[in-house]
C-alpha cells in the first residue's frame, strides 16, 4: 500500500484554484521588472511523438488510444524499418468496434471534428480513414523529461504541469523582456525543436492564467504575447470556459446567467459573482476575467491532497465485520498521518472512499475549521463522514484522503 499524493486538483478540491486577488502587480524581484510568464504546450503531443516514428503518416489523420502498444504489435515488420512501412498497411478506424478512447488526434484528423476523450467508435464514424496507432506511455514520458530538459538550460524557473506543458519565469531570464518575451519564447521554441523534432506552442502574458490562454490562440507551431493592454481585445472574447479552472459545473452556472464570454463576465458587478458563486469563487472569477493573478511559478509541485488505501483481502461487512473493518480504517489515518507530518503538511478536508462489492465507489469529504495532520483528528472526521455513507453492501476497498493542504511548521524545521 503505497501513499498517494495527488499534485493535481482532485474531485476532493474545489472547481476553482484559489488565487490570490489584487492587481497586477510587479513580480517578485527586481521592481523595475515587469512578470513575464509564459506558457508552453506540446502540439498534438502523444500524436507527434508517434510521427517521429512513423513519418510515412505526416500530414494525414492519426488518432492515438485504444491500448496500450504491444511488443508483438502487428505493426512490428520484422526486419524492414518503422519508417518504411507503407501507409496502407497501418490500421485504421474504420470498422473499429470497442470501447476504446482517443488520447488525442493529428490536426489533420481534427478537422473531421475528431478528439481528445472521444470514443472510438464515434471517431471511426467521422473519420473512417484515419489511422489507428496505440498509445506508448513510456516514450511520451521521454520525450516529456527531453522537452523540459532543453527548457530549464535556458529558462531555469519551470514548473512541471504535467507531461506536455509548463509554465516559464521569464521575468529574470536574460533577454525575456524584449518584445514582451518573443525573443526567448522562439529561441526555446526553435531549441525544442532541434532538440525532439517536436512542436510546442507559447504564450507569454503578465501572469500564468493569461499565459495559458495565450498558449492555445496560435496552435499549433505559435507564439502569442499577450500584454496587460491587451485583455480586452484578446483574451475578453474568448469562452469562459477558457479560463483554466473554470470546469463544466461553473461553465453551466454561468451560461444559466447568459454569461458567455470572458469580458461578458468581466462586466459582471464583483458582487453579483458572489452571490452566485459564493466569496471564494466568485471573487477568484471576478479576478481571473480581469485577468488577475499573482501566483508564483513554483519550480516543485506541491501536493493538493495525500491519501492511503486498500482493498480488503475478502470483501468486508459493515456490520458483522465492524471490528476487522475499524482497525484498518484506525490504521489507514496513522499512515497518512505519518505520511502528512513527514513531509511537512496539514489540511482541511478530510474524505473517504469507499469501493463495494459490485465495485461501484462513493466518496464522502468535509471541510474542518482548522488544519490536521494528527491521526486522532484525521480517524474523527473520517468517522463522521463514514457515517454518511452507505454501508449495506459489502467493502472492497476503504480510502482515506486529506486535501487542501498547506505547509504545516515542523518541530525540527524553524517555520
Ligand atoms: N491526453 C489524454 N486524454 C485527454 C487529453 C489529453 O490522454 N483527454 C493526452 C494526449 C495529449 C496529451 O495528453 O497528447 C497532452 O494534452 P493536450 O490537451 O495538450 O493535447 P495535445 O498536446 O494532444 O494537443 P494540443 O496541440 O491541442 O495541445
Ligand atoms: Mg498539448
Amino acid at each position: 500500500m503505497l501513499p498517494n499524493v495527488q499534485h493535481q486538483p482532485s474531485f476532493f478540491d474545489d472547481e476553482a484554484p484559489a488565487l490570490g486577488a489584487g492587481l497586477v502587480r510587479e513580480g517578485a524581484g527586481s521592481a523595475a521588472q515587469p512578470r513575464r510568464i509564459a506558457h508552453l504546450d506540446m502540439d498534438a503531443f502523444y500524436a507527434s511523438v508517434e510521427l517521429l516514428r512513423y513519418p510515412q503518416l505526416k500530414g494525414l489523420p492519426v488518432v492515438i488510444g485504444g491500448g496500450r502498444r504491444r511488443v508483438d504489435n502487428a505493426l512490428q515488420g520484422g526486419e524492414r524499418a518503422l519508417a518504411d512501412i507503407p501507409v496502407a498497411e497501418f490500421p485504421t478506424l474504420s470498422g473499429y468496434s470497442g470501447r476504446g478512447v482517443i488520447t488525442t488526434a493529428t490536426y489533420a484528423a481534427r478537422q473531421f471534428g475528431v478528439g481528445s476523450a472521444m470514443g472510438l467508435m464515434k471517431a471511426a464514424a467521422l473519420c473512417p480513414q484515419a489511422v489507428l496507432l496505440p498509445v506508448d506511455f513510456e516514450e511520451y514520458r521521454r520525450f516529456s523529461r527531453a522537452f523540459k530538459a532543453v527548457i530549464t538550460e535556458i529558462a531555469p524557473v519551470m514548473e512541471d504541469r504535467g507531461v506536455d506543458e509548463v509554465y516559464i519565469d521569464f521575468t529574470q531570464v536574460p533577454g525575456g523582456q524584449r518584445e514582451g518575451g518573443l525573443a526567448l519564447a522562439r529561441l526555446i521554441q526553435r531549441s525544442v525543436f532541434d532538440a525532439t523534432g517536436l512542436t510546442c506552442s507559447i504564450g507569454v502574458a503578465p501572469n500564468k492564467l493569461l499565459a495559458k490562454m495565450a498558449s492555445e490562440l496560435r496552435k499549433p507551431n505559435g507564439i502569442s504575447i499577450v500584454q496587460e493592454a491587451d485583455l480586452t481585445k484578446l483574451i475578453w472574447p474568448l469562452a469562459c470556459r477558457k479560463i483554466n479552472g473554470v470546469g463544466p459545473k461553473a461553465d453551466k452556472k454561468l451560461t444559466a446567467l447568459g454569461i458567455h464570454t470572458i469580458g461578458e463576465l468581466a462586466a459582471q458587478p464583483r458582487d453579483n459573482l458572489l452571490r452566485h458563486f459564493g466569496k471564494s469563487q466568485g471573487a477568484w472569477l471576478h479576478d481571473a476575467a480581469w485577468g488577475r493573478d499573482e501566483r508564483p511559478v513554483v519550480t516543485e509541485s506541491e501536493p493538493v491532497s495525500m491519501s492511503r488505501e486498500t482493498t480488503f483481502e475478502r470483501d468486508l461487512h459493515a456490520v458483522r465485520d465492524r471490528q476487522a473493518l475499524s482497525e484498518v480504517f484506525t490504521r489507514l489515518c496513522e499512515q497518512l498521518a505519518a505520511d502528512l507530518q513527514r513531509k511537512g503538511y496539514a489540511g482541511r478536508t478530510v474524505g473517504i472512499k469507499l469501493r463495494y462489492d459490485d465495485f461501484t465507489s462513493v466518496t464522502r469529504d468535509m471541510t474542518l475549521p482548522t488544519l490536521v495532520a494528527e491521526a486522532s483528528a484525521i480517524r474523527q472526521a473520517a468517522g463522521l463522514c463514514l457515517k454518511r455513507a452507505p454501508l449495506t453492501k459489502r467493502l472492497r476497498l476503504l480510502g482515506v484522503r486529506v486535501g487542501t493542504l498547506a505547509r504545516a511548521a515542523r518541530p525540527d524545521q524553524p517555520s
